[in-house]
């Protein structure tokens, strides 16, 4: 079993958390390593994706991921398991968010140096990770099929922070009432600029587009870091 490393922080009130987030992605853009923070409600397939795309991209980039949770290491450690890359837990005092100053003194125990991408798996919830900007460059939401196409109605403000939505466990479609048109209207009424990945990460279906889409954001960011020091 690989060891994981648990560090425990809890919420901060002094520090204005849109100075916080700019400042985390400042300095991660100037090392030229892309952060990722993957959002949705519990159950969707946030673990399962992450181990699946780790998989297929860790011979091509050095990957970093960090798991929040309120008590357990669980994901943390499943994904270090089935990944062999360097995985460490969040425990965020029973919140159901993490912040920006949060996720800043997280990284203070995390060496990011070297890293072209790394990813954060937020607490499972459609609701309270959508109002804090964490510092990630880009926001990722899953909506499985099994909960319904209705979510982007019923939680809008996940959708309006996300640019991207992996539609998850797209080989159950045989057994659920989903229609993916009907999903992505409701998306785009919220986000026009929403990009959209209909995926299984349990069959794999879907995910090269995933990985082409990571590729192209890791090359944005050191494109962004050369022209910083140029
Ligand atoms: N059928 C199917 N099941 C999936 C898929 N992705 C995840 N699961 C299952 O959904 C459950 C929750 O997945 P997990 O990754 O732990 O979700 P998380 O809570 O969002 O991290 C597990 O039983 C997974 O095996 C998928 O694409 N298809
Ligand atoms: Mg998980």
């Amino acid at each position: 079993m690989s060891k994981v490393k648990i560090i425990q922080v809890n919420e901060s009130v002094f520090v204005p958390n849109e100075r916080a987030a700019a400042e985390i992605r400042r300095r991660l853009t100037a090392q030229g390593t892309l952060f990722l923070n993957v959002m949705s409600s519990p159950g969707s397939g946030k673990t399962t994706t992450l181990v699946a795309l780790i998989n297929r991209l860790k011979e091509q980039l050095q990957i970093g991921e960090m798991d929040v949770d309120i008590e357990s290491s669980l994901d943390a450690q499943r994904v270090a398991d089935r990944t062999g890359i360097r995985s460490m837990q969040i425990h965020n005092g029973g919140l159901c968010h993490i912040d920006a100053d949060m996720t800043a003194r997280a990284l203070q125990e995390y060496d990011t140096q070297g890293l072209d991408l790394l990813i954060l798996e937020n607490i499972g919830n459609l609701v309270c990770p959508a109002e804090f900007d964490t510092g990630a460059h880009k926001n990722i939401t899953i909506l499985s099929v099994p909960e319904g196409d209705d979510k982007p109605l019923k939680y809008p403000l996940m959708y309006q922070v996300s640019d991207v939505v992996l539609v998850n466990k797209i080989d159950a479609m045989p057994y659920f009432d989903f229609d993916l048109d009907t999903a992505k209207k409701r998306v785009l009424a919220l986000n026009p600029n929403a990009v959209f990945f209909p995926i299984s990460a349990k069959t794999g279906e879907g995910l090269d587009d995933v990985c082409a889409w990571v590729l192209r954001e890791v090359a944005a960011v050191k494109a962004n870091a050369a022209s910083h020091t140029e």
